[in-house]
């Protein structure tokens, strides 16, 4: 074992999202001691910042779950297929307090450095505060999509009304009563605040850039027989979803639309998944609408026919239409979105080819027009997978800057370890699957749990992935976002999964598209083959 240093904790957290929560868990399992420095004041993550009306998940509750513990499991009851914000939060206060992790847990500590001593084969991590806390193990859950893209309209200063942004949405409730609100955005949070606000607010303006395709949530309120259902069957959907590519406890129809000749039956399965609601549009009707153009532009013509027959202006529905090809952008679920436009105080405007600017009374145009508000509302997406790691300064081996480093190039092994820093371990960070969460991080956090009591079982002190893994994983992730129809259309539409929407980012893909199990495979390998692409000392 090389030499380590005294050090204050085993390991350390940063985030007590979804992924800070597991990996104390996980911690815990291991006997190892540990600490989370949390940026909130409660746990939650994303889900406690993005309390703004309408917050609840795309994904369904029987898969928005820890799947550790099965008294866990036993005891929690979602109440809803897609659970509220308020709901999820509560859940992973309940996960923290039920385990006994909260004492691990320093909240209102923001991290802003982290730096590896090779020496003494130790992180040094620091807080605003100047505070240091020094550990073996460095885990960093900081949320793929935790870092807001700030409001880059001039004129700011100057507006009088009251302002939000949705992912840092205050505590204290907002009173929208009888106010003319503007939401800017249409992306998977606009698409929930718009309906929500619609029936709150005496004027709702929405100022969209680029249109998507709104899926329908179907969303509904689980009856006692159906929550029996939900637990009776918890491994065999946990199990589904581990089989599934992102993730979800969805079946492929094993059908191309290319193979079906009859286009009542196309439009039948196409019928199918809009009915049934959410992400079964896409997953479980034909399994080539991300890979053949010809049927990915059946299913979005679809899609827009369903625009124009919900919204009754023309117009409107027009603007709602996008042009892109269908997964693209990341389809948001929508609960009862498109129908808000048929409100007669819902306005739609169409912003693709104007700047905005803000005075005094509301916002103005480069197209001239002017419009008063007493409330703005900002929902302009995130600076996903990398922003908040590079935040952080993050150094490693030989002083190497993390922000630097993926500045040029984002690598990784796998999204688990990055090369020359040794130790540290990214929970959700770039280059995970593209899908969710809660089964990606508890394949992930499973993963580094073995990793490190191998590592404590050999009395190894120092972990490192080989930079030949690294490009292998890195041709490979590449190679299967090139097999989706999308790797051009998605810079092209401003998609965060490739780091289009934030100005000044590389556009690269930064998840992966090659499915979970695929994964996963890569995962397992590593682990039967003793680690054959790391190097430990
Ligand atoms: O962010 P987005 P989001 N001027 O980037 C517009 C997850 N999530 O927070 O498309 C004018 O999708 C931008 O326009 P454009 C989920 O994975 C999950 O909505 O760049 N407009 C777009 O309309 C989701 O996919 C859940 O042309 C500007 C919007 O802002 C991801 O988070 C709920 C602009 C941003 O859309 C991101 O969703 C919510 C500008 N300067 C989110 N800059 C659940 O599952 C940006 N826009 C619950």
């Amino acid at each position: 074992m090389s030499n380590t240093a005294t050090v204050d904790y085993d390991a350390i957290v940063i985030g007590a999202g979804f992924g800070g929560i597991r990996s104390l868990w996980e911690l815990k399992q291991l006997g190892l001691t540990t600490k989370c420095f949390e940026a909130a004041s409660d746990v939650g993550g994303a889900w406690y910042w993005n309390r703004y009306p309408g917050a609840r998940t795309d994904s369904e509750a029987w898969v928005y779950l820890m799947n550790f513990a099965p008294e866990l499991r036993e005891e929690w009851e979602y109440t809803e297929r897609y659970p509220c914000q308020d709901e999820v939060q509560r859940y992973l206060g309940r996960v923290v307090d039920r385990f006994d992790l909260r004492k691990n847990i320093q909240f209102d500590t923001r991290v802003k450095a982290a730096h590896y001593c090779d020496g003494g084969n130790f992180w040094t991590v620091t807080a605003m505060d100047g505070t240091s806390t020094t550990c073996r193990y460095f885990l960093a859950a900081t949320g793929p999509l935790s870092i807001a893209k700030d409001p880059p309209f001039s004129g700011l200063e100057s507006y009088k009304g009251e302002w939000y942004q949705a992912a840092n949405w205050p505590m204290q409730s907002v009173d929208f009563h009888e106010k003319r609100v503007a939401v800017i955005g249409t992306g998977a949070t606009g698409v929930q605040i718009v309906p929500k606000l619609a029936a709150a607010v005496k004027e709702l303006t929405v100022f969209q850039r680029t249109p998507n395709y709104v899926l329908p949530g179907r969303n509904y309120v689980f009856d006692q027989y159906q929550a029996r259902s939900i637990k009776q069957n918890r491994d065999a959907t946990w199990e589904h979803a581990k089989s599934h590519p992102f993730g979800l406890a969805m079946t492929a129809s094993g059908k191309s639309v290319k193979g079906v000749a009859d286009p009542g039956d196309i439009r039948k399965a196409l019928d199918y998944g809009w009915e049934t609601g959410g992400f079964h549009f896409q997953f479980e009707t034909f399994d080539d609408l991300l890979t053949n153009q010809e049927s990915n532009d059946i299913a979005s013509d679809y899609l827009r026919e369903k625009i124009r027959a919900i919204v009754q202006d023309p117009d409107t529905a027009d603007k709602l239409c996008p042009k892109h090809p269908f997964m693209s952008k990341r389809p948001p679920c929508g609960h009862f979105y498109y129908e808000s436009y048929n409100r007669p105080n819902v306005k739609l405007v169409d912003i693709r080819h104007d700047d905005i600017t803000l005075y005094e009374k509301g916002l103005r145009t480069t197209s001239g027009a002017e419009y008063e508000f007493d409330i703005i509302i900002f929902a302009l997406g995130f600076d996903a997978a990398t922003g908040a790691l590079s935040e952080i300064d993050i150094k490693g081996s030989q002083d190497k800057s993390l922000k630097d480093y993926w500045s040029q190039k984002v690598e990784t092994f796998a999204g688990v370890l990055v090369p020359g820093f040794p130790n540290m371990f990214s929970v959700c960070g770039p280059h995970v699957p593209f899908g969710n969460m809660p089964v990606v991080l508890d394949i992930q956090v499973n993963w580094i749990g073995k990793t490190i009591r191998h590592m404590e079982k050999n009395k190894f002190a120092r972990i490192d992935v080989s930079q030949k893994a690294v490009s292998a994983w890195s041709a490979h992730l590449h190679q299967a976002f090139e097999d989706t129809l999308f790797a051009e259309s998605a810079k092209k539409a401003g998609a965060w999964f490739v780091g289009a929407n934030i100005p000044g980012k590389a556009n690269d893909v930064l998840f992966y598209f090659g499915g979970v199990p695929t994964w996963n495979s890569w995962l397992d390998n590593e682990t039967e083959s003793s680690w054959a692409n790391m190097s430990f000392s």
